[in-house]
């Protein structure tokens, strides 16, 4: 078995939506799903663009996509040669998950198609397309490419006005509706064969007809190199994308494939775990690993990554707390650079999440439970459609999911525990912790009865019951968040100044001595034969398996939570929710605790979400269910070969690639079956190595200096590399 690619025989149109998750290249900047280059709308076929959102009319704010400029296709003597609409003789797409490169071997009969594509790891603007024909009869071959507006959107379209150019690149230039985003594609090829030419225009299109009468045995090559910038990148993005193509063509293909690949290596020699003794998980690593490192923003300083990536539009493009939770892990050990741009986004949208806490009539920083652009909020209060009325249902995740802030300051305080680095913290971080400590002191209840402080009427992890009171995750999270923003008098012991000039700033004097106050007073959750309550009264709640809450679903597609949804009266959860909490704590609890919640919630957990195996599969390493273990690991990581995952949430498409497990495969190998934790600023391992393994590899990097963890049977060390 070849551990780097996933090679997938045959087409069916129904699978094409998956396979474009499956095969997705992407650089950061932008993603290409992976569908073939003939593909139509009905394929869901896009280029969508990291951090330039628009709104059509009142639907959904969502990423745009950049006009289709990667499109060829072929015709035979009039018949067009596309995999929609007839069966070809064969059919193989396959993903090379070490360099990030989308194949296909298409036979059609009278041609059998080969192409390589990649979208540029080395210039983040560049895309890049090579076929080989070979003829298998003599006729007329018809190759139509080009650029076109004319593209798929779940909420669009976004892109008006469009300006068409021919010139040794073909060029377009649109703008956004809403903002007025300037969005530029140049296109260009290199052929080595003669072909009639000539180009169609139309209002959405520029087109080049290439005609020429082909014999059989013939191979002919085609190179097609596109280019897209927007004006977020800077001035005349349509004579930077024109240019950027015409230059990719003067190097050629082999060139700009062998600069991306060199970047793909340094990738892997950071990060690669390599595991021994089962392929199937060895393969299901590489590709975690792939569709997580291939949409991280390399290009920028401070951008975080969407919950679907760079796979289209789904959940709007927005960036959630999957990415201080569950891609951050990954990239804080092996590329700190990006899990500094991941932070840093928080840092300067703290603007967004400062007017959040305001509109809700609270202090501090209340961020977006679905970041945007600057931070401005993507949830809507109705964030799911009723299958059986068509009507949107109100949810609370906007309003309630508090936990949020707290996630963030989780995050910025691991980032400088793990790097030792403090610059970020002096750079904006301190000011985050500070302010979302300061939103939990103003959103806290306070019971004068119990003299306690309380979180009434909040959402947790488990999104299935909402407005629930003393979620014991939230109060766990608001707690860490408070004792993080007190913890900073420690961490800036040696310059106390730098840290006054920062509370002075935030005119923070008062609410420091509250601080202490509060984080000491926070309300314990209950706690049932060493079970922790989820929330108030969560254990009065009917008792049944996740099959019997199923089995009452009128419709596959309904939404479990809600006011009416079939979960919110049962004990089934959605996710993982105490068991994340005992994930990411694992120093406040015992074993035996940890033993007691797994064996409690695992049964009642439906694993609604991609994010909740990967939680289940953390804690059950540290409690030697070994096995358990192992299944999680596997789904967690296989999720996008498999490609399946809910798709469904009401009536609205959620599909994509799964960032959350991606990071989450990384985490339990690494946090889970090597047991890689921090103690005083230094790595250790303690492993938990599942039956199946023999070995596992992997780079870290901590406080500047770079080891290798090496785990087998006969135990784990870490060494200096
Ligand atoms: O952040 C998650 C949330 O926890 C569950 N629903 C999907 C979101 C995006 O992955």
């Amino acid at each position: 078995m070849d551990t780097w690619r996933l090679k997938k025989e045959g087409f069916e149109l129904s699978e094409a939506a998956r396979d474009g998750n499956r095969f997705l290249c992407a650089n950061g900047y932008m993603g290409l799903r992976g569908t073939v280059e003939e593909a139509d709308k009905r394929e869901f076929p896009a280029i969508t663009l990291a951090n330039v959102y628009d709104r059509y009319r009142d639907r959904w704010r969502e990423p745009v996509n950049a006009p289709s400029c990667l499109f060829v296709r072929l015709s035979m003597n009039g018949r067009a040669l596309r995999l929609a609409e007839k069966q070809p003789k064969g059919h193989i797409a396959e993903i090379d998950y070490r360099h990030g490169i989308y194949r296909r071997d298409t036979d059609f009969g009278p041609v059998r198609l080969r192409s390589e594509r990649f979208v540029s790891m080395a210039q983040h603007h560049l895309l890049a397309d090579r076929l080989r024909l070979d003829i298998a009869e003599d006729g007329e071959l018809e190759i139509l490419t080009g650029i076109s507006t004319d593209i798929w959107d779940i909420n669009g379209p976004h892109l008006f006005g469009a300006a068409f150019t021919k010139g040794e690149a073909l060029g377009c230039l649109a703008v956004t509706g809403e903002k007025g985003i300037s969005v530029a594609a140049a296109q260009c090829i290199q052929k080595d064969f003669d072909a009639e030419e000539a180009f169609r225009q139309k209002d959405d299109c520029v087109i080049r007809v290439l005609r020429r009468r082909v014999k059989r045995g013939e191979t002919l090559t085609l190179s097609v190199f596109a280019a897209v910038c927007t004006s977020l990148d800077g001035e005349a993005p349509d004579r930077t994308a024109e240019s950027i193509s015409i230059e990719a063509k003067r190097q050629g293909f082999d060139a700009c494939l062998t600069a991306h690949k060199a970047v793909w290596e340094d990738i892997w020699a950071r990060s690669e775990v390599t595991v021994e003794g089962d392929d199937a998980a060895a393969q299901a690593l590489h590709a975690s690993q792939y569709h997580l490192n291939c949409i991280a923003p390399r290009h920028a300083h401070a951008l975080s990554i969407p919950a679907r990536g760079l796979s289209g539009q789904t959940y709007k493009g927005a960036i959630f707390w999957d990415s201080e939770m569950f891609f951050f892990p990954m990239f804080v050990y092996t590329q700190p650079e990006i899990a500094r741009s991941l932070l840093r986004y928080r840092i300067e949208t703290l603007g967004g999440a400062l007017a959040k806490a305001k509109e809700y009539g609270y202090r501090g920083a209340y961020y977006a439970w679905e970041s945007q652009e600057g931070g401005a909020e993507g949830c809507t209060n109705f964030n799911v459609v009723d299958v059986f009325t068509h009507r949107p249902v109100r949810t609370y995740f906007r309003d309630k999911q508090i936990h949020i802030s707290g996630d963030i300051a989780y995050a910025l305080r691991k980032y400088y525990e793990i790097t030792g680095d403090r610059s970020l913290l002096e750079e904006g971080g301190a000011r985050v912790i500070l302010e979302c400590a300061r939103f939990y002191l103003s959103r806290a209840n306070c019971r004068l009865d119990a003299e306690s402080v309380e979180y009434a009427d909040v959402i947790g992890p488990d999104e299935y019951h909402e407005r629930v009171s003393n979620n014991a995750f939230t109060n766990q999270i608001a707690r860490y968040c408070m004792l993080s923003a007190l913890k900073l008098e420690e961490i800036f012991r040696d310059t106390p100044d730098v840290l006054r000039a920062i509370r002075d700033e935030l005119k923070y004097e008062n609410d420091w001595e509250l601080l202490k106050k509060a984080s000491a007073a926070i309300r314990e959750p209950v706690k049932r034969d060493g079970v922790t309550e989820q929330f108030d009264g969560y254990f009065g709640l009917e008792d049944c398996s996740v099959e019997t809450v199923r089995g009452r679903l009128a419709d596959p597609r309904e939404y479990w939570g809600g006011d009416h949804g079939v979960a919110g009266t049962t004990q089934v959860i959605k996710q993982a929710d105490v068991i994340a909490m005992l994930a990411l704590f694992p120093e406040l609890y015992e074993d035996g605790e940890v033993a007691a919640n797994w064996a409690y919630y695992e049964p009642r957990t439906e694993h609604g979400s991609s994010l909740s195996a990967c939680m289940y599969a953390l804690t059950a390493c540290r409690i030697g269910r070994l096995n358990e273990a192992w299944e999680l690991f596997m789904r967690t990581a296989s999720i996008d070969i498999l490609g399946g995952g809910k798709e469904w949430a009401g009536e609205i498409y959620i599909g994509g690639t799964h960032p959350a497990s991606n990071g989450g495969a990384w985490m339990i190998a690494a946090l889970g079956f090597a047991g890689l934790t921090m103690r005083n600023g230094i790595p250790e391992v303690h492993p938990n190595l599942p039956a199946q393994l023999t070995h596992l590899r992997f780079p870290i990097t901590s406080a500047g200096k770079r080891y290798m963890v090496d785990v087998s049977r006969e135990g784990g060390r870490i060494e200096p590399l």
